[in-house]
């Protein structure tokens, strides 16, 4: 493929290893660990000369606000502002295929101007704060594998329009892979449209598809300028995005800043504060015991997501990503375990906001972590607990046991960089950083067996059939050793989990549902599994039933009086089943 400004990149050869900078004249620090060993820190720390934001009691205007005031004539097409832009009836069809190729509706986003304005969703307060006078230039970086045409190049109008001129040294853009024979906008036409910029925004093609995370490495090593800030390719920056968001690192360059993420709607294009956030829409990254979704009830605080500002120097000296990890998810908690542990952080700046377009569902891309091991977000998972979550790594595989059987390749890099560098271990990181331990939804409770639940001597299994959200019954069905739908885990305090869920029976115990784990308050709605003994599974004292028809031996599970010696209610949970 054609390439502008640099040739195509080879990952491992442009590869360095992690050095430690002694930079600004200061020796490198060091820190005493958990274990009484002695690591030297990288990146300068805090300086001093540089103010924290000062919070204008006047009420005026902060230093950095857009001044003169961003010209708002002309901005009254549709989508101006986020209001909502709405498909014709005739354009439907065509509407449903483009969502299957790109995950959004790219016939709206064709009716929405490149300039339009976002809609402003800060704090009034936030306008209203000086931010130091000299800030760093920023390099920000955008991958994209296939992406579409509006969202994409919008990402990049969003950044120059209301980013300070002074500030935005140059916009990296990584083409990580795409088939330009199938996406032929992504070629010549996209080359030709960044010329406007007369050189602020550089495109540089990888040779193969290296997944985001390593292609947001090689982002980081064509970017020449003092501080990173990574977007992913459809994203619109918000008012005064920028001073608010790399403030903190210019004073202190171990640290990392996430902007707040507006979710920005795949069809119509309209702005919301994050799901899940305060009345003001703040968020804060988590992660849940198994590493899929962010339920609140197992967030954990202050994690970064994809978008986020760092010191270049610093992103190199912490090695950038784990270069094992592939395409597509666990990045974002390597690299904030790394900065949290290594003697950084990771701040929430609820100043700066960024829009980002969520997929929509029907999309045929890339899938988000589904349940399916062989998704490569399992590998880098395993890669990252082994190198970050010391003993708590059981609660992962509590919730994933499947998964201690999955190749994660080599990571003895991370773990010297870790010995050598890093103070912190991750019992530090859960108190310090994400507390509040103590509810049972946060830990998970111990893992007793796993496998599939087999009938006594026979070939017949429990199975969800797909279920879960109460949306059809858990039946039985005949074992076939795959585990999904009829991997089950069988948990201390009386749960049968699959996934993130539970099985229990209908008021009437004529069948066995599956939605979200009950609260144990009384032994009333936990199972009492006798796996050890008589092989029976009970709910308040009746007994998990399969058929007795040798017809009909597959169909509806039901609870029933326990009778001794009943074959039909005695099961075996065997590891066997796996992928
Ligand atoms: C979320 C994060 C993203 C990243 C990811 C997990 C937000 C808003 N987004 O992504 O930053 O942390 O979860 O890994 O927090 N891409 C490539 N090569 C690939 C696949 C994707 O360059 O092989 C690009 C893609 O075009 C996009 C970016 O990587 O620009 C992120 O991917 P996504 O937008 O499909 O995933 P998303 O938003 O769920
Ligand atoms: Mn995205």
């Amino acid at each position: 493929f054609p390439h502008i400004g640099g040739n195509e990149v080879d990952f491992n050869e442009r590869r360095k290893a992690p050095t430690v900078v002694k930079n600004s004249g200061r020796k490198p620090e060091t820190m005493k660990t958990w274990d009484g060993r002695t690591v030297t820190l990288v990146g300068r720390g805090i300086d001093e000369n540089v103010p924290e934001p000062y919070y204008r009691p006047d009420g005026k205007d902060g230093n950095w606000e857009h001044n003169p005031p961003i010209d708002e004539t002309g901005h009254d097409g549709p989508g101006e502002r986020g209001a909502s832009v709405h498909t014709l009836p005739e354009e439907e069809e065509h509407v449903k295929e483009i969502i299957k190729e790109f995950g959004f509706n790219l016939v709206n986003s064709d009716k929405i101007s490149m300039d339009r304005l976002p809609k402003d969703l800060r704090d009034k307060e936030c306008v209203s704060i000086d931010y130091p006078e000299k800030l760093p230039m920023v390099s920000v970086v955008v991958v994209f594998h296939n992406e579409g045409w509006g969202p994409l190049v919008r990402t990049f109008h969003s950044v120059v329009n209301r980013t300070p001129p002074e500030l935005l040294g140059e916009i990296v853009i990584i083409d990580d892979g795409s088939i330009i024979k199938d996406k032929p906008h992504l070629g010549q036409p996209l080359e030709e449209y960044i010329k406007r910029w007369n050189g602020k925004v550089k495109l540089y093609r990888n040779a193969r598809r290296e997944g985001l995370i390593r292609a947001r490495s090689i982002g980081a090593q064509h970017a020449t300028f003092e501080v990173l800030v990574f977007l992913d390719a459809h994203c619109e920056a918000g008012y005064n995005w920028l001073p608010p968001l790399i403030a903190p690192i210019a004073r202190n360059d171990r640290i990392s800043t996430v902007p707040l993420i507006d979710s920005i709607d795949g069809q119509r294009y309209t702005f919301s504060g994050q799901a899940g956030g305060d009345s003001h829409g703040r968020a804060q990254g988590g992660w849940e015991w198994n590493f899929c979704g962010r339920d609140t009830h197992f967030r954990r605080k202050t994690m970064a997501g994809g978008l986020f500002a760092i010191n270049r120097e610093h992103f190199n000296n912490v090695g950038m990503y784990d270069p094992g990890l592939e395409i597509w998810g666990g990045e974002q908690y390597e690299i904030s375990y790394k900065l949290w542990m290594c003697g950084g952080g990771v701040y929430f700046v609820p100043c700066s906001r960024v829009g980002h377009v969520y997929r929509l569902e029907g999309w045929g891309g890339n899938p988000p972590p589904e349940y399916v091991p062989s998704n490569p977000s399992f590998r880098n998972y395993r890669r990252v607990i082994e190198v970050w979550w010391d003993d708590w790594a059981k609660y992962f595989y509590w919730n994933r046991p499947e998964l201690q059987k999955l190749d994660y390749g080599d990571v003895s890099e991370q773990v010297k960089f870790r010995h050598d560098h890093c103070p912190h271990n991750f019992t530090w990181l859960m108190e310090e950083v994400a507390y509040g331990i103590t509810d049972m939804y946060d830990a998970p409770n111990e893992l007793l067996a796993w496998g599939e639940i087999r009938g006594k001597g026979s070939n017949i299994c429990v199975d969800s059939m797909g279920h879960k959200d109460n949306d059809g019954p858990a039946e039985s069905w005949y074992c076939h050793k795959q585990g999904g739908n009829q991997l089950f885990r069988i948990h201390a305090g009386g749960f049968i989990a699959q996934n993130l869920q539970c099985l229990y029976p209908a008021s009437d115990n004529s069948k066995m549902n599956i939605h979200a784990c009950e609260r144990v308050n009384s032994p009333s709605n936990a199972w009492k599994f006798n796996l050890d003994t008589d092989g029976t599974f009970r709910y308040k004292g009746k007994c998990l039933t399969r058929s007795n028809d040798a017809d009909k031996p597959t169909g509806p599970l039901t609870i029933e009086d326990c009778r001794p010696d009943d074959i039909y209610q005695q099961w075996e949970v065997n590891e066997e089943a796996v992928l």
